[in-house]
């Protein structure tokens, strides 16, 4: 396997660098220390054809002005916090407001938009890059020092394993992911729509108008949530379901993970196929098909355009705190919060 380390830019004063791994069956990943953003993720498909199937940006400009979180790392947590504020322990914490008067993804200065401090680890068959960050008490509303360790590793059968870690001296809440779009058209080709979705999960959560859970669950049989057996994006998109036209067209949901499911999360693109296989010890996944996807931008010469792409975001579910019959998203002082999401890319 092959690391280049280079210079990406300059963020408040401070260096920026990427480092690129390529391993030993062509896969290329690179991945920049400010916001722990996965720029580029090069994989071949049926015909040995070399690509990229992420949406991302050549420069570090272009990522503080106009993205939409490609690629990054999502916390303290994860997803909108309704009306920017929750309670633990008897204290109310109130938080930036970032989306009207809710608190999105961290808020303006979430980890997506820090310098990490980063190590890198060669073995023999897999490279794995380290990212940490400790954010101090009170940042972004948040109670608690927290120190956060983020690895990316790479392996020789193309798969990408992201292990979170965290842990604070007060008691706290946290709820991490990635936020990469996929497209595995390659460069960007067409959208996302013909790409087909499996997700083995029998419910979904219900959104209010803000996008915000409501708490309550659906049962996806007979709708365009069903996705156990797989099902093309467009079917979303084309849905007269109230749920799939409140978010703009498509998926903006969390899914309830079946437990014990062999296969958790797959995406296939049928023209070349690339397939991608995503494993997780998580209870949840947040579909963005991209709805939203807009502006006065170039992503690597096309131009933004909704359902260009889809994050798979794994995670605990949105606004927990405020929903005390999902899972806790709460850390006691020196508990150890820790996930892994591994995304394997393969051929259907
Ligand atoms: C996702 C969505 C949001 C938002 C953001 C960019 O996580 O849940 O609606 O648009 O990404």
């Amino acid at each position: 396997m092959k690391v280049t380390k280079k210079l990406f830019g300059e963020f408040n004063g401070q260096k920026v660098t990427s480092y690129t791994i390529k391993n030993n069956n062509g896969m290329e990943v690179t991945c920049i220390d400010y916001g722990c953003i996965i720029t580029k993720i090069v994989v071949p498909d049926k015909n040995g054809i070399l690509e990229n199937v992420v949406l991302g940006f050549d420069t570090l400009e272009e990522y503080i002005d106009y993205s939409p979180y490609f690629g990054s790392i999502i916390g303290r947590v994860a997803g909108r916090i309704g009306q920017s504020k929750f309670e633990l322990d008897g204290t109310t914490y109130q938080l930036p407001k970032n989306e009207g008067e809710n608190h999105l993804h961290g808020g303006p200065n979430g980890f997506h938009n820090v310098i990490w401090e980063s190590s890198l680890e060669e073995k023999a068959d897999e490279v794995s890059i380290n990212f940490t960050y400790t954010s101090p008490d009170g940042e972004a509303g948040y109670p608690g020092n927290l120190k956060v360790d983020v690895n990316y590793s790479i392996h020789n059968n193309n798969e990408i394993v992201i292990a979170y870690k965290a842990t604070s001296d007060k008691k706290t809440v946290v709820n991490l992911t990635n936020h990469s779009y996929f497209n595995l058209s390659g460069n960007l080709k067409r959208t996302i729509l013909e790409h087909e979705l499996m997700i083995n999960s029998d419910q979904f959560l219900e959104l209010n108008q803000a996008l915000l859970p409501t708490g309550k669950s659906i049962d996806v049989a007979d709708t365009a949530f069903d996705l156990r057996k797989g099902k093309k994006i467009m079917e979303a998109v084309a849905s007269d379901h109230p749920q799939n036209k409140l978010v703009g067209g498509g998926y903006d949901h969390p899914f309830l993970l079946n437990a014990n499911a062999l296969d958790q999360i797959s995406l296939s693109d049928p023209f070349n196929g690339r397939k991608l296989i995503v494993e997780t010890d998580l209870p949840s996944v947040v579909v963005y098909t991209s709805n939203m996807l807009e502006g006065n931008f170039e992503i690597r010469g096309n131009s933004p355009e909704k359902h260009l792409g889809i994050c798979l975001e794994t995670q605990l579910p949105p606004d927990a705190m405020n929903h005390r019959e999902f899972p806790s998203i709460v850390l006691d002082k020196n508990e150890t919060y820790q996930s892994t999401t591994s995304y394997k890319f393969t051929l259907a």
